[in-house]
């Protein structure tokens, strides 16, 4: 596994070079610098031509759940808000959903579940070294996306979360609409067949399932749809990528 993905590293490198190379070529031309703006994007579109919009991560028998699963980051989110609707047990909780849609909603878990329902056993990386598989139910996020109705104007789905960071600063994420319209890509509230843990994002996560850990957002409190996320946070995308890391995580 591991020689693979080092392959596959090695391959994305001399694929992004060889791409550079013709790129001051495209870049003259109106569409090339939307395309291939920053290396980050190229460096996107690369592993999309290695491992296209259908592959789907790998799933796993409930054997193989692990026993504990880490909570990491946020663990305990304080903000009033949140601890509001923690008191009783989150029945109050409405997904807000936004920005560039059709028909703007606020989304109770009971009706997020009557949309659609999936779930799936994978496994999460995260950047710091550790691995965990969990059992994950919720709502593909691609029905929630069909129920709001998507403006053509729309590119990514930004996942506003209710824990702050350091200086008040709310932790967020994005993905683009084919990232968002993935199978595996959902909204879960159930992990291992029990209401999501408040340490683990209650009452509801991202499981983003080819990506790594950092994208998959805890206590999402509203999904708002953009052509760009150049206005939020520092204009990375997301809360890590803002100190840095890579938006595209393929795992
Ligand atoms: N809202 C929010 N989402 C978050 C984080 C966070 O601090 N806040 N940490 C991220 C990181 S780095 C990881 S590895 C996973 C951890 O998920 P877990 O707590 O279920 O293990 O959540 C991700 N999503
Ligand atoms: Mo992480």
């Amino acid at each position: 596994m591991h020689e693979r993905r080092r392959f596959l590293r090695r391959a994305t490198l001399a694929l992004s070079a060889a791409v550079l190379a013709g790129c001051d070529r495209i870049s003259q031309s109106s569409w090339g610098p939307q395309i291939l703006g920053t290396a980050e994007t190229l460096n996107r579109h690369v592993q999309r031509l290695l491992s296209p919009a259908s592959t789907l991560a790998q799933e796993y028998t409930e054997a193989d759940i692990s026993p504990v699963f880490h909570p990491n980051g946020s663990t305990n989110p304080q903000t009033d808000e949140y601890l509001m609707l923690a008191a009783n047990g989150f029945k109050d909780y409405q997904l807000q959903v936004d920005g560039l849609v059709e028909r703007p909603a606020r989304l109770s878990i009971d009706q997020l579940q009557q949309l659609a329902q999936r779930t799936q056993i994978t496994r999460h990386d995260c950047v710091e070294g550790w691995s965990a598989i969990g059992k994950w139910h919720g709502t593909p996020l691609a029905a929630v996306l069909a129920h709001v109705g998507v403006k053509p104007a729309a590119r990514f789905v930004v996942f506003h979360c209710f824990d702050e960071m350091d200086e008040d600063t709310p932790y967020y994420e994005s993905i683009d609409l084919e990232e968002a319209n993935h199978p595996q890509t959902v909204l879960a509230f159930l992990m291992n067949d029990r209401p999501l843990p408040v340490a683990n994002g209650a009452p509801l996560r991202l499981r983003v399932e080819r990506q790594l850990g950092y994208k998959q957002a805890k206590y999402i409190k509203r999904l708002e749809l953009v052509s760009s996320y150049k206005d939020i946070g520092d204009g990375n995308g997301g809360y890590w990528e803002d100190q840095g890391y890579e938006w595209y995580a393929g795992i």
